[in-house]
Formats: C-alpha cells, sequence, structure tokens
C-alpha cells in the first residue's frame, strides 16, 4: 500500500498531508511501537503566530554605525526587509568583519539541535558555510555530557559508552537481574533521538524487563523517575552520587565484594583509588556512615545495595544528567570505579552504560551504520570554545583557560552567527549572557520561530521546518532511515538554511566550494547513495535511491548478536587493549593528575559542592532546582503549542514541589510562584507530587524567555525559563563542561497581577530606513550567476 509523504523530526516519524487550512493531518509511523504525544503539536507550530514569516533587521542596528556595537539588543522592534537587502547585510558584514579583524572574530559555533533530517542540519550547514570562507572560531563538546565526553577517553580510550555501541536492551534481557540506574528512566525522555526516531523501543524493553523478573532501582532525588510501581526508589540528595558510588565501593572493599582479579586483569590505578577510599579525606574512610549524611541515605540501605549487586547480575546505569553539576566528572568515574569493583564489565548484560534514562534509542540494538553527513570542509582556524564557556568567551574571558591539558585563549568575537540553535534556552545564568550577548557588533541568526535567541539578534533570517523540505532522517540508535519528503509549503518567506547559504556564498564568492554544483535534491541522493555504500561494506542491503524514497524508508536490521560493551576487552585485555596509556581502564589517570587540576584530581574523588543542599549557601536559598528534559517539548521547541502550552499553568512554566515545601511557604496547587536566587528570579505556576524529596524542585527546561524588561540582565523572567536561576561556572578545568543541575533556589507566592506571555507573538516590527549596497567585488558576480538552489522566492 502507497504512503502518504512520510516525515520525521528528533521525536518522532509521521505521516502527513498538508490541508487547505496551512494545517497538517499526522499520522504516526506504523511501524512506531509508542508515538510520542508530542507529534501532536507540530501542525499548529508550524502555522503559528510566532513563525518568522520574513527577513527582519532590528532598528537600532540598522541605524547604527559599522563597527560600534548598538544598544538596545532584546528592546528594539525589528524592520522587515526583503531576501536581497537582507543578504546584502549580512555579506557585507562577513565582509566587513574578516577584512577589519579576520576570521578568528567570527563566532559560528551555533550549538543546538537543528532539524532531524541530516541534510538541511542548519549547524552543519552554517559550518560549512563559514569554513568556505576561511573559517570561524567552532565549538567542541556539548550540553549532553560535556564532562563525560572529555573525561571518558581518558579513563576509558574512547567515548563509545557515548556514542555506541552500547549495551543493547537485548543483552541486558538475557544477562541482567538487577538494574541500578542513577537518574532513573524517565520515560519523557525517551521520547527523543538526535536525528529522529522511527520507532519508540525504551518503554518496551524496561517493561519486558520488568515482566521477566528484572528488578530496576531508582536512585534519584525523584520517584517519578521510573514510570514502574514495582521500581524501588533510594531519594539520594542531588548532586551526591560521587560519594554514594564511593561508599558502595567501600563496602564491596571492607565486606571482600570487590573482584581483585578484574581490577588486576582489566584496570590499572586500583590501588591508588582503594587507598584514597580506605583513607578518605582525613575525616576517615568513605565508608556508607560517611556517605549517609552527604546522601541523605540510611547507612545499612548503602550496604545492602552493594551485596545485594555484587550478589546479582547487575548492571548500573548512570544517566548523563549527572555529569550535569559540578565536578561533574566524578560521578562517571566513580561509577566505572564502582563497575570495576563489581567485576561484571564485559559480561553479557551487565557491567555499566551511560544514558539509557537520557535518549530515546540509548540501547537500542541496531546493526551499526554510519548516518548521513553533509561535509563540513576544513576550518584553516582550528580554533575553539568549549560550548558551556560562550558568555565568558563573549565578554573576552577566554584567555589562558585551562581545557583538557591546553590553555586556550581567543579574542572576544565581534560577529556571532547561530543557525538551528538556541542559546537563550541552552545556556545557564541568562543575565550574565545577556551582558556578554551586548558586545558584539552584529549577530545573525536562522530560526523558523521568534525564540529568545532571534529576538536578541541584529539580524533574523526565516528558516524553513523539516516537514516543508525532503531530507534523510535517521539516526545511529534508530532502525529507520526515513526519506523525508516536503508536506507542506513554507510560510511568509521562509527559505531553505542551504538555499540562504547558497546565496551568501555567492555573494561572497565561495558559491561552488559551498554547492559543489549541487542542490538540495542532489545533494540529499548523494548523501543517500554514499550512506549506502557505506552500508554494503557492513554487509547491510540499501535499497537504492528512488526504491527508498518510494518505500520511504529503510529498515536496518537488528544487530546480530547481543552487544556488551567491552567484551572483547575483558575477554583478551593484552590483545584489545583500550585506548588509554596503560591500555586498561584507569581508575588513576596519570595524564589528569599531571594537569594538576584542583577540581579534577587523578581518581575519582569526592570534592563537596559548592552549591548544593549541604553547601552553606542553602542557608539562603534551602531548595534544589533540579532542571530537567520538558515532558512535552523538544527544549524550546513546540513551547507554544499543544501538551507544553496545555501544562502551563497561569501561563507559566510548571514548578514541582514536594506539598511540604509548598505548605511551609503558604504556596498551593495552581498557585503562581517567583523563583529566585541571587542569579535571576522567574515566576511559575505551582504542581505538587509527593513523590519527590522535599528539599528539591523541579522545572522542565524550555519556557521562551520572556524578561519583564526585554534587553536588561537581571529582570523578572515572567515565563519560567530555569536558566536565568542557574549559574554557568564550568564543571572543571578538565571540560569546562556546563553544570546546570547544582542550582539553589527560594520560593515564594506571588501576590501581584500575572503579566500576559508576549513571547508567544511575534515581535514589534517599524518601518525603518535601509541604507545599503550589496558588497562591491560581490556586486559583478552575483548579476552574472544564477540562483544555485532555484528556489529563490
Ligand atoms: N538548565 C538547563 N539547561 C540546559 C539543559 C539542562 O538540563 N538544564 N540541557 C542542555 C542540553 S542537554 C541541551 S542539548 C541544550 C539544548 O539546547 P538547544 O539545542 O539550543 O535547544 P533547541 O530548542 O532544540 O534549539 C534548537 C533551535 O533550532 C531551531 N531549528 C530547528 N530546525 C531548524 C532548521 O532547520 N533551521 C534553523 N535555522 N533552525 C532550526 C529550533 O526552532 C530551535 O530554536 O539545552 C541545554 N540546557
Ligand atoms: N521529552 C524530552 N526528552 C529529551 C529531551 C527533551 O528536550 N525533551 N532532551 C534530550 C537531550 S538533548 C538530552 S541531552 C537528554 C538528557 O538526558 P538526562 O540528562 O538524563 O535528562 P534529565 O531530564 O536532565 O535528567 C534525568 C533525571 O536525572 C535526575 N537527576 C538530576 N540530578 C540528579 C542527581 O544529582 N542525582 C541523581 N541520581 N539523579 C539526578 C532527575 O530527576 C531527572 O529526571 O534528554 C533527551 N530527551
Ligand atoms: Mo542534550
Amino acid at each position: 500500500m502507497p504512503l502518504l509523504p512520510i516525515s520525521s523530526t528528533h521525536w518522532g516519524t509521521f505521516e502527513a498531508t498538508a490541508r487547505s487550512d496551512g494545517g497538517l493531518d499526522i499520522t504516526p509511523f506504523a511501524r512506531d511501537a509508542a508515538p510520542s504525544e508530542l507529534l501532536d503539536g507540530l501542525s499548529q507550530y508550524r502555522t503559528h503566530a510566532a513563525r518568522i514569516l520574513r527577513p527582519a533587521v532590528r532598528k537600532g542596528w540598522l541605524e547604527g554605525r559599522a563597527g560600534i556595537p548598538a544598544p538596545g539588543r532584546g528592546a528594539d522592534p525589528f524592520v522587515e526587509v526583503d531576501w536581497d537587502t537582507a543578504l546584502d547585510l549580512v555579506a557585507r558584514e562577513l565582509e566587513r568583519v574578516r577584512r577589519t579583524r579576520g576570521n578568528d572574530h567570527i563566532f559560528a559555533g551555533s550549538y543546538g539541535w537543528s532539524s532531524a533530517g541530516r541534510f538541511h542540519h542548519a549547524k552543519t550547514q552554517l559550518k560549512r558555510f563559514i569554513n568556505a570562507i576561511g573559517g570561524g572560531v567552532e565549538q567542541r563538546n556539548n550540553y549532553s555530557f560535556g564532562a563525560g565526553m572529555v573525561l571518558l577517553p581518558h579513563v576509558l580510550g574512547s567515548n563509545e559508552m557515548l556514542y555506541g555501541p552500547v549495551t543493547g536492551w537485548d543483552a541486558i534481557l538475557e544477562g541482567c537481574d538487577l538494574f541500578v540506574s542513577f537518574g532513573g528512566l524517565p520515560s519523557r525522555n525517551g521520547q527523543i533521538e538526535s536525528g529522529g526516531v522511527g520507532s519508540h523501543v525504551q518503554g518496551g524493553y524496561r517493561k519486558a524487563f520488568v515482566a521477566r523478573g528484572g528488578r530496576i532501582v531508582n536512585i534519584s532525588p525523584l520517584g517519578s523517575d521510573v514510570d514502574d510501581t514495582r521500581s524501588e526508589w533510594l531519594a539520594v540528595r542531588p548532586g551526591t552520587d560521587t560519594a554514594l558510588m564511593l561508599a558502595l565501593c567501600h563496602t564491596l572493599l571492607s565486606e571482600d565484594l570487590a573482584d581483585h582479579a578484574f581490577l588486576a586483569r582489566c584496570t590499572t590505578g586500583a590501588e591508588v583509588f582503594l587507598d584514597y577510599l580506605r583513607q578518605g579525606n582525613g575525616g576517615g574512610p568513605f565508608d556508607a556512615d560517611w556517605a549517609a549524611r552527604i546522601c541523605d541515605l540510611p547507612a545499612g540501605t548503602i550496604r545492602a545495595l552493594a551485596r545485594r549487586m555484587a550478589a546479582s547480575r547487575c548492571f548500573i546505569n548512570l544517566n548523563w544528567s549527572l555529569q550535569r553539576a559540578e565536578f561533574g566528572e566524578q560521578c562517571f568515574w566513580a561509577g566505572i570505579a564502582l563497575a570495576a569493583l563489581l567485576g561484571q564489565i564485559g559480561l553479557r548484560g551487565r557491567g555499566l552504560g551511560f544514558g539509557f534514562g537520557s535518549m530515546a534509542g540509548s540501547g537500542n540494538p541496531v546493526a551499526r551504520l554510519s548516518s548521513p553527513a553533509m561535509p563540513v570542509l576544513d576550518n584553516p582556524l582550528n580554533r575553539y570554545i568549549p560550548v558551556a564557556r560562550v558568555t565568558d568567551y563573549l565578554l573576552g574571558e577566554v584567555t589562558d583557560m585551562a581545557y583538557d591539558g591546553q590553555r586556550l585563549t581567543l579574542p572576544a568575537p565581534t560577529l556571532v552567527y547561530w543557525a538551528g540553535g538556541n542559546p537563550f534556552h541552552h545556556h545557564q545564568d541568562i543575565n550574565r549572557l545577556l551582558e556578554g550577548w551586548a558586545r558584539p557588533e552584529t549577530i545573525i541568526v536562522h530560526d523558523h520561530v521568534w525564540t529568545a535567541t532571534a529576538r536578541h539578534a541584529d539580524i533574523v533570517l526565516p528558516a524553513t521546518m523539516g516537514v516543508e523540505r525532503d531530507d534523510i532522517a535517521t539516526s545511529s540508535n534508530d532502525r529507520y532511515v526515513i526519506a523525508m519528503r516536503k508536506v507542506a509549503e513554507p510560510p511568509g518567506q521562509a527559505r531553505d538554511d542551504y538555499a540562504i547559504f547558497a546565496d551568501l556564498a555567492a555573494r561572497l564568492g565561495v558559491a561552488e566550494t559551498y554547492t559543489e554544483g549541487r542542490d538540495a535534491a542532489a545533494w540529499i541522493a548523494h548523501l543517500y547513495d554514499e550512506t549506502r555504500t557505506k552500508a554494503a561494506r557492513r554487509g547491510v542491503e540499501m535499497p537504492d535511491f528512488a526504491a527508498w524514497r518510494d518505500k520511504g524508508f529503510f529498515e536496518k536490521p537488528l544487530s546480530a548478536t547481543p552487544f556488551t560493551s567491552f567484551e572483547a576487552f575483558r575477554a583478551d585485555p593484552e590483545g584489545a587493549p583500550l585506548a588509554t596509556p596503560s591500555g586498561r581502564i584507569e581508575l588513576y589517570s596519570q595524564a589528569i593528575a599531571d594537569f594538576g587540576y584542583p577540581d579534577c584530581p587523578g581518581h575519582p574523588s569526592w570534592l563537596p559542592p559548592r552549591e548544593g543542599l549541604t553547601a552553606p549557601r542553602a542557608r539562603r536559598f534551602p531548595l534544589h532546582l533540579l532542571s530537567t528534559q520538558p515532558k512535552h517539548r523538544l527544549h524550546g521547541q513546540l513551547d507554544p503549542v499543544g501538551g507544553s502550552k496545555a501544562s502551563k499553568i497561569r501561563g507559566r512554566e510548571p514548578l514541582v514541589m514536594h506539598p511540604e515545601a509548598a505548605a511551609a511557604r503558604g504556596v498551593k496547587a495552581g498557585d503562581v510562584v517567583r523563583v529566585w536566587n541571587d542569579r535571576g528570579a522567574c515566576l511559575a505556576g505551582v504542581t505538587l507530587n509527593a513523590a519527590m524529596r522535599a528539599d528539591v524542585v523541579q522545572m522542565a527546561t524550555g519556557a521562551w524567555y520572556d524578561p519583564l524588561l526585554p534587553g536588561q540582565p537581571g529582570c523578572l523572567d515572567l515565563h519560567g525559563n530555569p536558566n536565568v536561576l542557574t549559574h554557568d561556572r564550568p564543571t572543571s578545568a578538565l571540560s569546562q563542561g556546563p553544570a546546570a543541575q547544582s542550582c539553589l533556589v527560594e520560593v515564594e507566592p506571588w501576590r501581584s497581577q500575572v503579566p500576559p506571555i508576549r513571547v508567544h507573538d511575534a515581535p514589534a516590527f517599524a518601518v525603518g530606513r535601509v541604507k545599503t549596497k550589496p558588497p562591491a567585488e560581490t556586486r559583478a558576480k552575483r548579476a552574472a550567476s544564477p540562483d544555485p538552489t532555484g528556489d529563490q522566492p
């Protein structure tokens, strides 16, 4: 039976047809075992008032002088202009900054999730375009597991545990009885996979595991982190998992349950680490009694868990959230040490894994194929920031910055270019970000909606959405390679990022370098063919391009045998060594020790958080805020529609509180409250949940930042963006990762009027005069070169 046109998003795949009113009729992909409710909002989102319809330029910037940052970013109205004017302005600015300052004054790191479609992935397209004009400053690592991805190569020799292949659920079903999960297995996170989800499998595997008699231990401040009444819950104090892991290790050691043979064969540095456990920091050993006070769990419970883990076929899961905290490297390293002491690493379905509760596809036993990606060309500059240092960088504070054994120095950027990301969603301490964001001379943003980032830009270019173009969606952790089809016409004058960059490339004389003579359709066919050729090398036969497009998808086979991480290494540590200096798991890393970072010593260590419930700061701000991933959105995407909109309380983002914490503050369900600390404040709407620690509050990320006085650092956010509260100090000098989860706040009733949310409407527009000429040296070329994409509106 022929399919309707099929399309895909990071939260799911679907068949769709466009209605005459611009809406979409959406049916989840027939192969999806558990479609996400997030699909519901897509139709409304596409034609929402927040869509960017035409290129727009900030009035104050237009009226300012080149080379001098014009005040008013975030506050000024926008002037809508035609495409030629907008592209001339962008090209002129790029040319000016390159000429007067050099390419190393252009920041095009542009972190963010962009689209599921791999060709139209905006961040990748931007990178390619900037590299075509001589490069810009890049960004390294990510917000998801920034600390983990710098640490793990030192300890395990690679980032395979984050990017796969990882132990499959099929192996876990076969080989594991006890699944101990730090951060639980929140089903809300299992809706998402970067590159798109064909079928949501996480919930099904979890249920199968429990049905088979498997036990899940949820170690989390939130009881709701496992959707299963039979799971056990250890309500650990946030940010103290490392202490708990050290105590579990200590119990194994002191009760002679540690696998010393495994430590000797497969690890290095165990003696140093075991001595550290025995000796502690001078206050006695890191035993269960010590940890009980820090983690707020009974010592007997900790000891019993250690014994049970040693007596069971056990798999340890560490969610990525754990390391998005102060000294976030330590919990991952301590978790590895715990698994090493248990000695089950490399046994089928046992050992450890990361992010099984973080993303849909973790543990999905799919045959590994290489995913298509637009090549980004070379960046001759080779200069970058660790991604979460963006505010330091904007403020000109990346001078001699320690990072993974290096020292980084960079000039503050003159021009910032962002496509497919939302720093006013993702970055911590928005009030500090605002100070940095005021510094560059020019900020250019592509998006399809008026996010806070677009509102704080100078030149805003409207991009199409995934349903408005053909593409290839696929993730290495999902079984499907989806032939995305254009389902609907873009509203207004929105254009594909590729078309925008192709036109800019023509203006700047690098059209051929950027496009290689291909239009979007030719690129998609080319990338598919490459993927197909690589699959064939791995013995997987994919249909030819036309057949794949006709069918709408390709289904990858399941992996032939259940895969378990480190199986080969365990069987033969000499013959299949890890890529660490010792070839083994490094429980002590000489390389890290030699960096000499006080906040990241040479072995897993307990470093008491500066911002946590046991720190002095908790006297002023006694609630620990967990800014978790949103159930009803992908980050900021879909915020104004569907389940996200329905979940708001008097228009505010929900803040989940324990009933006792609420009562103590005179607050009840449905109330609007002010959540605050010394970095910022936002409004939120209260919901109650008794299955959480009373000293913890939870607020999802993703409510669009809606300041009372736009453009002014420090003012109240009316909507509930937790990043006005979080700090942007790094995890440590090793990785400079984001540490959003270490955040203390106070909550009080909001007794004033509740102002309306304005950020979901289009911004204010004004009439303005544009004085621009296309860049001189390319005017002639442009007249001669046809539009390379053929879709100039
Ligand atoms: N406090 C706190 N903060 C966090 C986190 C946390 O746990 N707590 N988590 C962090 C994590 S893990 C992440 S990954 C980040 C996520 O942060 P981001 O990835 O920046 O968030 P998104 O809202 O997904 O931003 C993607 C943007 O790209 C736009 N977009 C989508 N498709 C296209 C396209 O085709 N073209 C163009 N031009 N634009 C497009 C979307 O409209 C959206 O505005 O947030 C981080 N921030
Ligand atoms: N629906 C939805 N799903 C998503 C996303 C989304 O935007 N929406 N974003 C995706 C992205 S980009 C990423 S990187 C992943 C992130 O995946 P994670 O980082 O794993 O996600 P979080 O929701 O931040 O945290 C998971 C759980 O960890 C618990 N937790 C927090 N702090 C601690 C702690 O100190 N100790 C312990 N033991 N537990 C703690 C919280 O209770 C939380 O529910 O999620 C992905 N999944
Ligand atoms: Mo992420």
